[in-house]
């Protein structure tokens, strides 16, 4: 592995981390040129920075004024403003750029009459290409000639452009082509951290984290290793993440502190992200008034908690003066909530909107809300219906700067689950679609499952029918996309090598969800495993689309059957254990029994969790016939030898997708060792590691789940294959 330091960095480097998706290597196009960086500002610097330790690697050079050799790649601020942060129309699908002629000229510290030939013809060309403002993250980049020039108009733009080079390579620098404008179609493409500060006795460090410790603390304070954090930040914008909340949602006594005394340690980390263009954000604890503040109550209507959070978020915002925000967990799994007072979540969330408004900041509200005290005897009882029963009737009731943070499925992140129908529910409300790049329920970071392909379905989705507005079209006209972070202070940062893609695909997702999946792969591979040091480049990336293409959907092959989820061991959610979680307090997910299996959520004779969705899902969902069968057992109940629209029994169905999903390891292991020698050794070791512990889950996930099903069906397989 080698090491890979922003050359800011001047303190020890005690680790030795893997680069992920910014190894020097991926630099070579760059940093072998001559460039030409144009403009003012922090960012700027770091974009200047980036290029000059670029071409301290690969021979080029890097300047600010124009003299000297004639440049290849010119970055240059338009120096025009950026339109004002949340009236931009960024580039959503459907939505449209007022478009001006950009008034800024050429920077005057282009005195070379050839250099600003140049960029007065890059910035001609984005014109007449209908370029209105680049907003204050979007970039064009134009090739003139035998210059690539990528224009901003402020400086994040600049460096979301160097990395898009930096991604296309070579190609940057071939030939000809007008002027193209890229823009984030998510305004806020932010990652949420479930570290605690202090070890937790029960959950750890990092909460559902697969790759070690946390690399944002330690010891109870924020971790030393700054030069870490800087190195995540630099990955983070590198895929174009701009938001990072810092803390656990779940928020106990030490994080609690983070807001009043312990706000040193935030603005530590915040002056660390802040050189990439990230945000800080901060999970509070709705009672934080009385945990940390020694008042009597955290009663929303109360004038001394609102006078409370008042102050107290201005204080925030004298220390931090870019904090992005807070981001809540109320009345959920243990945590404090509006509900203790009698009051709702429009309330809780408007109390903590209001304070943070004169500064900008907005307000996450986490949706997920649910009864995890429930009595499995009561069939009434739909942990799925939770969030739309609570949020639903509040629509139009939160203020501006709330984002109502909503799962992407109705209950819990699971291998397989119809979208959430609080998209659809609240036109009045910002909403931010939430993600979980951890692999909680997708093998914890042991087992390989690209995520992207997943989230792109889910960001597809139409909510109200084919014609409607996308997934993708709610979250970016509200929120924009929020995920649980993967990544831990392992030298390969999310355990599993290959899960890297998946943090690396979540952002570049975030930035464009209309990019193909596989595109995105082909990206992640072509910048982490250098092709040119490759023996077989074209080997290397077909071998690894193979393996991780359509990994998500062998993952659910041998453990989420069309829908079932939670078919896991209780408390740390990893391996199989079908009756797991059926007779406890926290919600019962198969209902199978001697007869068939699956969750009856129909408005006939369910739960009636299928009338939450508007037409034409309300009727697809609420029919055995019309619904997908992927996600039949989430909303129906049906005999084992229901036929499936597959023309599979729903048993056979069971038996085969389990064989299958073992044989499709068996596979990526094989596929994986003849990969031996092309890849780094370090790497490739890990990742035959975690295959290993692959194939014995995946057996143990068929042999349970088949065996079960057998056993409480008495249907043989077709095909005699062992049921034990
Ligand atoms: C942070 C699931 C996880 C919890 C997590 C919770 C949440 O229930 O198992 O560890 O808590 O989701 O999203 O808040």
């Amino acid at each position: 592995m080698r090491r890979n330091r922003p050359e800011c960095d001047t303190s020890p480097d005690p680790t030795d981390v893997h680069p992920a998706w910014l190894p020097p290597a991926a630099f070579r196009a760059v940093g072998s040129r001559h460039t030409l960086v144009h403009g003012d500002g922090l960012l700027v610097d770091t974009v200047l920075r980036e290029v000059r330790l670029a071409c301290a690697t690969h021979g080029g050079t890097v300047r600010r004024s124009a003299d000297g050799p004639p440049a290849h790649l010119v970055l240059a601020l338009t120096g025009r403003s950026p339109q004002p942060a949340e009236t931009e129309a960024a580039g959503r699908p459907g939505g449209t750029a007022p478009a001006t002629e950009p008034s800024g000229r050429t920077p005057s510290v282009v005195n070379d009459d050839g250099m600003r030939r140049v960029l007065d013809a890059a910035r001609a060309d984005l014109a007449a290409a209908g370029g209105g403002p680049l907003g204050d993250e979007g970039y064009a980049v134009v090739r003139h000639g035998e210059v690539t020039v990528v224009l901003a108009d402020a400086p994040a733009g600049l460096l979301h452009g160097l990395f898009h080079v930096v991604r296309l390579g070579e190609s940057a620098f071939g030939a000809p082509h007008p002027a193209r404008a890229y823009r984030p179609v998510m305004r806020r493409r932010m990652l949420d951290h479930w570290d605690n500060v202090d070890v937790h006795p029960v959950m750890g460090q990092v909460e559902r984290g697969y790759a070690g410790g946390s690399i944002l603390w330690r010891d109870g304070r924020a971790h030393p290793d700054r030069a870490r954090v800087r190195a995540y930040a630099r990955l983070l914008a590198g895929c174009g993440i701009n938001a990072v909340s810092v803390n656990n949602v779940n928020v106990h006594a030490t994080e609690a502190r983070l807001l009043t005394d312990r706000l040193d340690d935030v603005a530590e980390i915040a002056d660390d992200l802040r050189s990439y263009g990230i945000r800080v954000h901060l999970s509070v604890n709705f009672a934080a008034p009385v945990m940390v503040g020694g008042l009597s109550t955290a009663d929303p209507l109360d004038e001394k908690v609102r006078a409370w959070w008042v102050e107290t978020t201005a204080r925030v915002y004298a220390r931090i003066p870019d904090f992005g925000g807070y981001l809540v967990k109320a009345d959920s799994e243990g945590q404090p909530g509006p509900f203790s007072y009698g009051r709702d979540h429009a309330d809780g969330a408007n109390l903590l909107a209001e304070a943070l408004a004169p500064y900008g900041g907005v307000m996450h509200w986490r949706a997920f809300v649910y009864n995890h005290r429930q009595d499995w005897r009561d069939r009434s009882t739909d942990r799925a219906r939770a969030a739309h029963d609570t949020f639903a009737p509040l629509d139009g009731r939160f203020q501006d700067n709330v984002i109502v943070q909503v799962k992407h499925g109705p209950v819990d992140f699971q291998t397989r689950e119809p979208v959430s129908p609080v998209i659809a529910a609240m036109p009045g409300t910002r909403l931010a679609v939430e993600f979980q790049v951890t692999q909680e329920y997708t093998g914890q970071q042991r087992h390989v499952c690209y995520l992207a392909p997943w989230w792109h379905e889910v960001l597809r989705f139409t909510p109200w029918g084919d014609d409607g507005p996308t997934v993708a079209d709610v979250a970016a006209d509200g929120g924009g996309l929020a995920a649980v972070s993967n990544v831990g202070d392992d030298p390969f940062w999310t355990g599993h090598p290959l899960a890297q893609a998946n943090l690396y695909a979540y952002g570049r997702l975030a930035w464009d969800p209309r990019l193909r999946p596989e595109d995105v792969l082909d990206e992640w591979i072509d910048l982490t495993f250098d092709p040119a040091a490759s023996a077989d480049p074209e080997l290397l990336r077909r071998t690894l689309h193979e393996i991780m293409d359509d990994s998500w959907r062998t993952y659910e092959r041998y453990t989420a059957p069309l829908g079932v989820g939670f078919m896991v061991r209780p408390g740390h959610h990893y391996g199989p254990d079908v009756d797991g979680y059926e007779y406890t307090a926290w919600g019962t997910y198969h209902f199978a029994d001697r007869d068939g299996v699956g969750v009856d959520r129909t408005r006939a004779t369910g739960t009636g969790f299928t009338g939450q969705y508007p037409p034409p899902w309300s009727q697809v969902y609420e029919s055995p016939e019309q619904c997908p069968d992927e996600l039949l057992l989430f909303f129906h109940h049906v005999r084992y030898d229901h036929v499936l629209r597959s023309g599979s029994t729903v048993v056979q169905h069971i038996y085969d997708t389990h064989f299958a999903g073992v044989a499709e390891v068996t596979a990526m292991s094989d596929r994986w060792a003849a990969l031996a020698g092309l890849v780094d050794p370090v790497v490739h070791a890990r990742v035959d590691e975690r295959l290993a512990e692959q194939q014995r889950s995946a057996q143990e996930w068929c042999d349970q789940v088949n065996a079960y099903f057998h056993r409480k069906s008495g249907v043989p397989d077709v095909y005699g294959r062992p049921l034990y």
